[in-house]
């Protein structure tokens, strides 16, 4: 009798045998994607605003590390920013990308020198933006990887209009004025 669990093994054998792959079953070196270990997000402005930057990301132990230089912030200021859990589809206000990025749900907001709870992973805390409103950001994010477990490739960077001040439940920081979408870095010497 073709019982319900033949079914499901006839289709992962189909799956195997026509991708070569799957969800389920390949070990990690097989899967293209996981053995992304460097991630790149350009930042443009939402409707009205002026921040521009590029943010690297890159496998490290302990986390990623995430290196950003961002201009066009408001002088002498700190600005929240967040990895958000969807890319960025093109609204002015950069709300389709919801919210902040908590693939554990721990429905928990925190800075990054608060964090000893367990938190929403894509909590990176403020830029800090000098005179001329531009900001040079390092930091080593744990708890994320570029495409392994709590992957942060395919979902945006925001960039917020007020400094994150870590209160509940998203850190106050007010509208989005900078936003863009984490891909696939190219190789070194790649042009
Ligand atoms: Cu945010």
């Amino acid at each position: 009798m073709f019982t319900q669990r033949a079914a499901a093994a006839v289709f992962l054998a189909l799956t195997v045998l026509l991708n070569g792959c799957c969800s389920t079953c390949c070990p990690p070196q097989q899967c293209a994607l996981l053995e992304v270990e460097s991630a790149v997000c350009t930042i443009h402005p939402t409707s009205g605003n002026t921040v521009s930057g590029v943010i690297t990301f890159r496998d490290v132990e302990g986390g990623v590390q995430v290196n950003a230089t961002i201009t066009g912030l408001s002088p002498n200021q700190k600005h929240g920013f967040h990895i958000h859990e969807f890319a960025f589809t093109g609204s002015a206000d950069a709300m389709c990308t919801g919210g902040h990025y908590d693939p554990e749900k721990t429905a928990w907001h925190a800075l990054p020198e608060h964090a000893d709870r367990p938190h929403h992973a894509g909590d990176m805390g403020n830029l800090v933006a000098d005179a001329q409103g531009k900001a040079v950001y390092t930091a080593v994010i744990p708890n994320i990887t570029v495409a392994g477990r709590n992957a942060v490739l395919g979902r945006a960077v925001i960039v917020h209009a007020k400094s994150d001040d870590g209160g509940q439940p998203v850190g106050n920081a007010g509208g989005r004025i900078g936003v863009g979408n984490i891909g696939i870095a190219a190789p070194d010497g790649h042009h």
